[in-house]
């Protein structure tokens, strides 16, 4: 096989580089990880790899561990092995549960997010609004859409709402998971040499949209409760799968927890920051205080309650987790603050320590 060829098929699986690696190492993409192994896939066919021996050191950042989307090198073998990981051009990433500081990598080399939100009783715009905070450091683009229009009730007023609610601009699409007219809508975000990943509760209907655009039955769906709308985990990990479109699609198993990792920006309400410049005082609490702008636009009803809550939450979330970040960094460093341009003389470390 010719190196033209060898590109042109690692594009059918969204590879974008122009430089192939030499040493008899071959370039693949990891489109699942399961607990004895990774799948991946060249663009011609899949098959199963070990890691190398350095990314199961005890103490290496997860994050730098291959994960779905990636685009790995191998060196042949049985099985084969994955030697190194390539720059990833986008990371969906979250915070993991529980009181240690870890990201965990949703999804790398995507250029869509799509937030599934079911318009049943899993809607739920600060949910929403959580995932599109995390969407916004991962550089991809985030596209809100909504299922089940068939089954929820007030259809019409939860679109409206959720419009009114997130910044201008926002994609937002209303589609019936089961139906392929439907989901057609969405077919700008496959288009040949693109990745995009699914990703919302447990029961959205996330694999049930996947099977609609693959056309077959490829992921196995489950029904949800009725009394509360959710799902019972039936998608156990994440796989990327070729559209007939072109593009690729990476099914997620259902979050329950959805921690921010501290770096996002929260952009999605530079409004409301740009509100709380106004108010009289610089370092209002935004209580009581006269002249508070906060106060005043929830008053005339320009901002809604609930979606201060929801800033206030994911603001202080995000201070607690840049904190954990900040510190976890600085152990890795060995306990060395991020710069130390001016130390005091005789207690400057020499070069090279
Ligand atoms: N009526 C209707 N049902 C839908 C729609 N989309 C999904 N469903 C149903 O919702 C249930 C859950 O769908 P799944 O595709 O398994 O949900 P999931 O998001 O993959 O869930 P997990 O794998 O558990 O994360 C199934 O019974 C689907 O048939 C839709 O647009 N309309
Ligand atoms: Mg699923
Ligand atoms: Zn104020």
């Amino acid at each position: 096989m010719t190196e033209a060829q060898t590109i042109e098929r690692l594009r059918h699986v969204g590879w974008r580089g122009h430089d192939l690696p030499g040493d008899g190492r071959r370039l693949a993409r990891v489109v699942a990880q399961h607990r004895a192994g990774y799948e991946l896939h060249d663009g011609e066919q899949v098959f199963s790899a070990q890691p190398d021996g350095h990314f199961l050191k005890r103490g290496l950042d997860p994050a730098e561990r291959p994960a779905v989307g990636d685009f790995v090198e191998i060196v042949p073998g049985k099985p084969p092995h994955i030697l190194s990981v390539q720059p990833r051009r986008t990371v969906l990433s979250r915070a993991a549960a529980g009181e240690r500081y870890e990201r965990q990598v949703i999804a790398t080399n995507i250029d869509y997010v799509l937030v599934l939100t079911g318009l049943d009783g899993d809607f739920n715009p600060a949910r929403i609004e959580r995932y599109l905070s995390l969407v916004e450091g991962s550089g991809a683009q985030p596209v809100v859409v909504l299922s089940k229009p068939d089954l929820g009730e007030d259809v019409q007023s939860r679109i409206a709402e959720l419009q009114a609610r997130l910044p201008a601009g926002t994609p937002i699409h209303t589609v019936n998971g089961k139906d392929p007219a439907s989901a057609a809508v969405l077919a700008s975000y496959f288009k040949p040499g693109d990745s995009a990943v699914l990703v919302g509760s447990s029961g959205a209907g996330k694999s049930t949209l996947t099977n609609t655009l693959l056309g077959s039955e490829q992921m196995a769906t489950g029904a949800v409760r009725s009394h509360d709308s959710r799902g019972r985990h039936t998608t156990t990990y994440r796989a990327l799968l070729q559209l007939p479109s072109g593009g690729c699609l990476i099914d997620t198993p259902g979050m329950r927890e959805l921690k921010l990792t501290g770096e996002e920006n929260l952009d999605l309400f530079a409004d409301i920051e740009t509100l709380a410049e106004n108010c009289r005082f610089a370092d209002c609490g935004h209580g009581s205080e006269p002249g508070c702008a906060v106060q005043t636009a929830l008053h005339d009803g320009e901002l809604t309650p609930e979606r201060w809550r929801n800033y206030l939450k994911l603001r202080d979330e995000r201070e607690e987790q840049a904190t954990l970040l900040e510190s976890r960094l600085r152990r890795q460093r060995g306990g060395r603050p991020a710069a130390k341009p001016h130390g005091p003389r005789g207690s400057r470390e020499r070069e090279g320590w």
